[in-house]
């Protein structure tokens, strides 16, 4: 214990400084619980109360009051600037490779440099944000920087000391030293969906939107006024030590990952030690799958050398060390010009704005057009013709543009123009108050029935190949099909006289048409193109009430029994089928014989069983079932399958090397599962699992 000064003794009662101590304990701990474990196990009034018997003991007693206290983390007035730290260690950034192949050349140059063939490599996700630098003394928080350069940064401390999980003084657990300096390098970012929502907030407030989160974690960070940096979203994960004094540093780049996970200070997720550059591959690999399903942006995977002596020996060229590289994923996002905006029509009458852009490459795809979604879209984004953009494709999403660049215009950038007519038919379009969409008026207009024809024939739809955007289009402009039904009763020979339609492919088209009739009937629903009915929730429904007819009858109270199906999905579809021109097109369906029911009963979740309504998270390798098929037969005996793990979580199956999911499961008190274990209540839920079948037996 440092001394007190007689006055302070004489003032604080011991038990008063007891208190204190255990209140800081205790509001550590919950702040973990609930910021990095996703995990709370008090309620927030319980918080709010530790929180409150603290601030009073120490308006008591200020004396008491000690800058890593949980009450001082906001509170910094607003700065002037940023003065500049020195990083005593350079904070150095990585080289990028993009393929397999560039992965085991890096580590070609490793054996080879290092002389050795033996090298462990650790992998983990690289979380795209921006780099920090934190210091604490005697495990308390005294400095936090940005990299900057590499070499100088900016102090940031009063900003860093508001972001929650950071903590503002390290508890070590039992039989753990401290070092008396330790510096921890990661990064500040935030989450994807807590990007959103700050945009969807600041477009409320007519605010400019942040491009990605990585902007806004940069924007928010660099703050003068700490308290707007308080208000933000941010995260944390520490990806390196730096600094190391007073102790000996860890020998592993694990082992200090580890060590700053013991002094729970959020670190990356799923770090994991490699034993050969073909397990480092299949880790890229399987990151690159999950990187849409991951709560942060991650932009590749880095790849560093576990032993921290043969890093250090391997040295640096230029700001890179050779020891450490970086696999990027293929990017999400890149620049480009927007050359004009149209608007098309859609099933609805609905005028989507879409802009024509300057083709650019974007994750092995051309992307030519983006969705801009909404004329409010285009005000947000301030979007002029011929501006520099940030255009975004991600999977199998439709691109977007997230981001105007007003620094690239040169003048000749011009207005965009909301269309008063509708580009189709010419009738007048409307845009209905509190809506942010503009319709045509026309409900005849043909483009509606196109949109509904290029539905219809899609490839999930009813699969109707040979019938694409041109033809169907062609055939409505003709007058040939006023309806979807109008399909199958088209007349073909007047097809034949057509330019450019041949018998024979005219005969494969009527063939594909036809053939069509017996599609799924969740194909079908699918392809109806009802408001809010995809193709999940058309398999829900053709599970569910297995034909038309019984559908056409459901209320909405039988519709919301479906688990997943809220209010607005459960009125689309009701009124879909209320509407008399609907239900005259289903019985036009009918009479032509498309099918429009289960052909036999479809595999029901069971009622009982012990895994209904469980949620289960899958981690590491199982021996008899892929990953999916393991996600399926869960599904199939009434389970969810998640992914991350969390209190709420019935269920962890642990395959072989599981990830840290097994020990958050462990952390949490999950019941852990082996693969045993889960094809047993598989069988007892009615599932059968066959041996494996293996090549070699
Ligand atoms: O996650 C990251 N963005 C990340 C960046 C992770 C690392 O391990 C890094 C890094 C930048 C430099 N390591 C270095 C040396």
């Amino acid at each position: 214990m440092a001394e007190q000064s007689a006055t302070t003794q004489d003032r604080v009662p011991p038990e008063v400084r007891r208190r204190v101590d255990e209140l800081r304990r205790l509001i550590h701990r919950y702040n973990y619980e609930y910021y990095v474990l996703n995990a709370p196990t008090i309620s927030d009034a319980e918080y709010d109360a530790l929180m409150l018997e603290l601030r009073r003991l120490e308006e008591q007693y200020p004396e008491l009051i000690t800058p890593d206290s949980p009450t001082q983390r906001v509170g910094a007035p607003p700065a002037e600037g940023f003065a500049t730290v020195q990083h005593e260690i350079p904070m150095l950034s990585l080289a990028n490779v993009f393929s397999d192949g560039e992965i085991r050349a890096w580590a070609q140059r490793v054996y080879r440099l290092s002389n050795r063939s033996d090298i462990e490599f650790v992998t983990e996700p690289k979380v795209d944000g921006l780099a920090v630098s934190i210091v604490y003394e005697n495990g308390v928080l005294v400095r936090g920087a940005t990299r900057g350069d590499g070499y100088t940064g900016e102090d940031v401390t009063n900003n860093i000391r508001t972001i929650r999980m950071i903590p503002l003084r390290l508890y070590p657990p039992p039989g753990v030293e401290l070092p008396r300096v330790l510096e921890v390098r990661g990064e500040v970012y935030m989450n994807v969906q807590d990007f959103e929502q700050l945009n969807r907030e600041r477009g409320e407030q007519g605010l400019s939107l942040f491009a990605n989160p990585r902007n806004a974690a940069a924007g928010s960070l660099r703050q003068l006024d700490p308290s707007v940096t308080a208000s933000r979203p941010l995260r944390f994960a520490a990806w390196d030590i730096g600094r190391w004094e007073g102790t000996e540093p860890p020998t592993t780049h694990h082992a200090a990952l580890d060590f700053l996970a013991q002094l729970q200070i959020p670190v990356v997720p799923d770090y994991r030690l490699c034993h050969s550059i073909n397990e480092v591959i299949a880790e890229c690999h399987r990151w690159q799958e999950r990187r849409d399903l991951l709560e942060f942006e991650a932009d590749g995977v880095v790849i560093k050398v576990n032993d921290r002596a043969l890093y250090q020996a391997l040295g640096v060229v230029g700001r890179e060390p050779r020891g450490a590289v970086a696999y990027k994923f293929p990017a999400h996002e890149k620049t480009t010009i927007v050359r004009d905006v149209i608007w098309s029509v859609g099933r609805t009458g609905k005028l989507t704005p879409v802009a024509i852009l300057e083709p650019v490459e974007i994750g092995g795809v051309i992307v030519e057009r983006a969705t801009l979604h909404n004329e409010d879209e285009i005000r947000r984004l301030g979007l002029l013709l011929g501006d520099a953009v940030v255009v975004q494709r991600r999977g199998d999403v439709i691109p977007k543009i997230v981001a105007t660049i007003p620094q690239r215009r040169d003048g000749d950038e011009r207005p965009i123009e909301i269309p008063k007519q509708c580009p189709v038919c010419g009738a007048h379009t409307v845009r209905l108050e509190g809506e942010v969409d503009r319709y045509c008026s026309n409900p005849n207009c043909p483009a509606r029935l196109k949109a509904s024809i290029r539905q219809f024939a899609s490839r999930n739809a009813l699969d109707i190949e040979g019938l694409g955007e041109k033809i169907s289009d062609l055939f409505v402009d003709l007058g040939l099909v006023h309806s979807l039904p109008d399909l199958y009763t088209i007349d073909w020979n007047r097809v034949l006289q057509l330019e450019g339609f041949g018998p024979k492919k005219v005969e494969n088209l009527r063939k594909a048409i036809e053939a069509s009739k017996q599609r799924p009937f969740a194909r079908f629903l699918f392809g109806l193109g009802i408001r809010h009915v995809g193709e999940r929730n058309a398999q829900l429904l053709a599970e569910r009430f297995c034909s038309i007819d019984r559908l056409m009858q459901a209320t909405i109270d039988d519709l919301l029994e479906i688990p997943g199906f809220g209010p607005a999905v459960a009125q689309s579809v009701y009124e879909f089928f209320r509407e008399p021109k609907n239900r005259e097109m289903i019985e036009r369906f009918r009479q032509l014989g498309v099918r429009m029911a289960e052909e036999e009963a479809p595999a029901r979740v069971p009622a009982r069983g012990p895994l209904v309504g469980k949620t289960v998270v899958l981690t590491g390798r199982l021996e008899t079932l892929t990953r999916s098929q393991a996600e399926e037969l869960l599904r199939r005996a009434g389970a969810h399958v998640t992914e991350s793990v969390s209190r709420k979580t019935d269920y962890v199956v642990a395959g072989a090397e599981p990830g840290s999911k097994y020990l958050r499961a462990q952390q949490l008190g999950v019941p852990i599962l082996g693969e045993e274990d889960l094809l047993r209540m598989l069988r007892d839920s009615g599932i059968a699992v066959e041996a494996p079948i293996r090549s070699s037996d």
